[in-house]
């Protein structure tokens, strides 16, 4: 077989481990979502991925979907990234590989979690297993930008999301409680919810407490509730919905000494000057979060994006005019690639 025709193969079937890799969206936390596939004689013979933390590995669950383990001493196994060396929460997935004796193995990228970082590949090769690394690298890294961010950049992937009118405003300036002004449509409500389930927590500032009273969970759409970070300087949101539900992690961030909302709350004292958000990935950090959704308001978003602490923006556009109100965020122009979705969102991802 040429060299050629070999690459593509290789990448189709890590195509196919990214493919199952992503049924773990939202749900493997604080894990990546690996997926892999078990090929021989040119056939798919077994597939598996990650679907907990906890629960096994993609390898194990593709090492278990094969009938015949026979083949196995025959086979390549194909994984999206790096299988591990270590003793977690669940025993060594090279430790299998090695035990089923598969002579081949094809892997996406390397496991940027400290504890693994190379290891693993190494560890197959001192054990004479044909390892062959970084077959769709970008693609697999870019499949775990969370994790990947997280570990790498001791921070969470940030992503921000907000919705303006056509004439650039993200809400208008006084605003009547009874009849909220709806900028999005049903279609970006549902789709915001579907966002919450894929993000490990989800941050807003006291005022979008205060004004909006939000929920901030998973109603629309299936899956956990994120945890929810909020910022409360002087501990004013104690009557929102979201404190008293007791049902979801919230981490209030707060000046204030001896808060006690709700059992369901967590407080993290914190000063608010001008290295507030650093301060808040620092403790998204140690509470091991590694993505969130930061769903406003304006100070709060633009802060991040002042201080150049974002991966992605999301942006919906409403069709009204507001004609006043308070102005959209604005994104520092030099350090973004644009890629519009339709008319109705726009995708901002930070060049960094
Ligand atoms: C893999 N395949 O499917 C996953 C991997 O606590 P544990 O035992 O679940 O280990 C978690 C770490 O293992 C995680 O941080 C990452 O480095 C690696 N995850 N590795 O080979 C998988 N989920
Ligand atoms: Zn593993």
């Amino acid at each position: 077989m040429s060299y050629f025709c070999e690459v593509k193969i290789h990448e189709n079937y890590i195509k196919r481990c990214i493919q199952l890799a992503k049924n773990g969206l939202g749900t493997t936390y604080p894990n990546p979502m690996v997926g892999s596939v078990i090929v021989y004689n040119n056939e798919i013979i077994g597939e598996g991925w990650h679907q907990k933390s906890g629960e096994p590995h993609a390898e194990v669950n593709a090492i278990n979907s094969v009938k015949d383990k026979s083949l196995l001493a025959k086979a390549t196994i194909y994984v999206s990234l790096e299988p591990c060396s270590h003793f977690g929460k669940t025993p060594p997935c090279c430790d299998l590989i090695i035990k089923h004796k598969i002579p081949n193995v094809v892997v996406g990228t390397i496991d940027p979690n400290s504890k693994v970082s190379g290891s693993g590949i190494k560890r197959l090769q001192e054990n004479g297993a044909n390892v062959t690394f970084g077959v769709l690298e970008k693609e697999c890294s870019e499949l775990n930008k969370r994790f990947f961010t997280f570990h790498q950049k001791n921070r969470p992937y940030i992503i921000l999301k907000w919705a303006e009118s056509q004439d650039g405003f993200i809400a208008p300036l006084t605003k009547d409680k009874t009849e909220p002004v709806w900028i999005s449509n049903e279609f970006s409500r549902q789709l915001v919810h579907k966002w919450r389930s894929e993000e490990q927590a989800i941050l807003v500032g006291t005022k979008t407490v205060l004004d909006d009273n939000p929920k901030l969970d998973v109603r629309d759409w299936t899956g956990e509730n994120p945890i929810r970070i909020v910022l409360d300087r002087t501990g004013k949101i104690s009557d929102a919905f979201f404190v008293k539900d007791g049902k979801t992690k919230t981490i209030i961030i707060t000046e204030q000494e001896n808060l006690t909302f709700s059992e369901n709350c967590i407080y993290e004292n914190a000063i608010f000057d001008i290295k507030l958000t650093k301060t808040i990935a620092d403790i998204s950090y140690k509470y091991g979060i590694q993505s969130i959704l930061i769903e406003g308001g304006k100070q709060t978003l633009q802060s991040f994006i002042d201080d150049n602490l974002w991966d992605e923006a999301r942006i919906f556009i409403g069709n009204k005019h507001l004609k006043s109100g308070i102005k959209a965020p604005v994104l520092n122009g030099n350090c973004q690639v644009k890629t519009i979705k339709d008319d109705q969102l726009k995708l901002f991802f930070s060049h960094d």
